[in-house]
């Protein structure tokens, strides 16, 4: 059983986590795999472990703005009702973050009165299977951490408002369980490798079969036991903006470097691609297990802290969890 104490702040790890993920990834983009290890490399040591790196951006990107809206959301309702995402989506969404194509359309689409089932299909006409479904969905993780079962089925509905794509949703299903599994593990022990492997196959065997051949080769890599270079994992399990060449390496990222969140976040920029969304994604994961004490304070306090920043993502991971224990725990209920 988890004490309330450590619970909120498994809250607060997460949401900051995918902050400082997101950030820090941000300013390392679309770089070949050995680039982005050569920036990383060296800084494993224990005299730098903390260090900053001069390219960490301190500015969140869409991945943390969408995170925080449907946050919330569910504090707003008490659960996910797509109806009120979109209302925050549209109230929120700073279009200026670094918003891909698809969303972008979805929100315009939004603040120009189109009902959330309408707009999902503007620029894909199977929907999108981009990684922002994924990106968005630790909150649900967070929110249903005591079920999986209900973890997909949020995790879904959150997605159809921007991504109809099965890819699309289950890669959000990948990362909500993800962080949902993370809560439930001890903070002061390392992931329970084939525990967490077992539990994800549990609920992915019922999406697309990408994602039960990532869980293969992630299992493959546990039991070869040493860790591959990051060119060998993206080789394996990709780097891409799509959810299924995304949400998997970020999963085994999180699984293999978790509770170190400074080695977690080197390993996710060190491959190169899409970095703000797996290190967020990564974050996410390893702050729901870490909790926010055992985030790196020198980093945290890097990040910036304007009316949507680092302040009030912690306030709003506070909110969240208030909501869950009301609707949860209360002895009222
Ligand atoms: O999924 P989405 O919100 O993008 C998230 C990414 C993250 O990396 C963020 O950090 C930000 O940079 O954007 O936005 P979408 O436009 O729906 O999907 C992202 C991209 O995936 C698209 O712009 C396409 O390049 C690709 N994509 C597709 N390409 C072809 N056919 C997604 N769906 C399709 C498709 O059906
Ligand atoms: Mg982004
Ligand atoms: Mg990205």
């Amino acid at each position: 059983m988890i004490s309330q104490d450590l619970l909120r702040d498994k809250f607060r790890g997460a949401l900051l986590g995918c902050f400082l993920g997101d950030a820090f990834g941000a300013g390392f983009e679309g770089m070949h795999p050995d680039r982005a290890t050569f920036h990383m490399s060296g800084l494993d040591s224990p005299s730098v472990h903390h260090f900053v790196p001069k390219k960490f951006s301190r500015n969140y990107t869409d991945d943390t703005d969408m995170t925080l809206a449907l946050a919330e959301s569910i504090v707003q309702t008490g659960g996910v009702d797509p109806e009120d995402i979109a209302k925050q989506f549209s109230l929120h969404c700073d279009l200026t973050r670094g918003y891909a194509i698809g969303t972008i359309k979805a929100v315009l689409a939004l603040r120009a009165g189109l009902k959330w089932h309408q707009v999902a299909r503007m620029v894909f006409e199977n929907g999108s299977f981009g990684n922002g479904a994924a990106m968005r969905v630790s909150p649900v993780g967070l929110f249903y951490h005591h079920d999986l079962d209900k973890i997909q089925e949020e995790a879904i509905k959150q997605a159809s408002i921007t991504h109809v794509h099965p890819l699309g949703q289950w890669g959000a299903v990948m990362q909500a369980c993800s962080v949902g599994l993370a809560v439930n593990q001890n903070p002061k022990e390392t992931f329970k490798k084939g525990q967490m492997v077992t539990n994800l196959r549990e609920i992915l065997w019922r999406g697309p079969i990408e994602y039960m051949r990532a869980l293969n080769k992630i299992e493959e890599m546990f039991v070869r036991g040493k860790k591959p270079e990051a060119r060998e994992v993206v080789q394996s399990l990709g780097n891409g903006v799509e959810a299924h060449f995304s949400a998997p390496s970020a999963s085994y990222i999180a699984i293999t470097y978790s509770p170190d969140f400074c080695d977690a976040i080197r390993a996710a920029v060190s491959l190169g691609g899409d970095t703000d969304t797996i290190a967020g994604m990564v974050g996410a994961i390893v702050g729901a297990h870490v909790g926010e004490k055992g985030l790196p304070i020198e980093w945290v306090e890097q990040l910036e802290d304007g009316p949507r920043g680092r302040s009030f993502a912690r306030s709003m991971a506070d909110r969240l969890y208030q909501t869950w224990w009301k609707t949860y725990q209360s002895p009222s209920e």
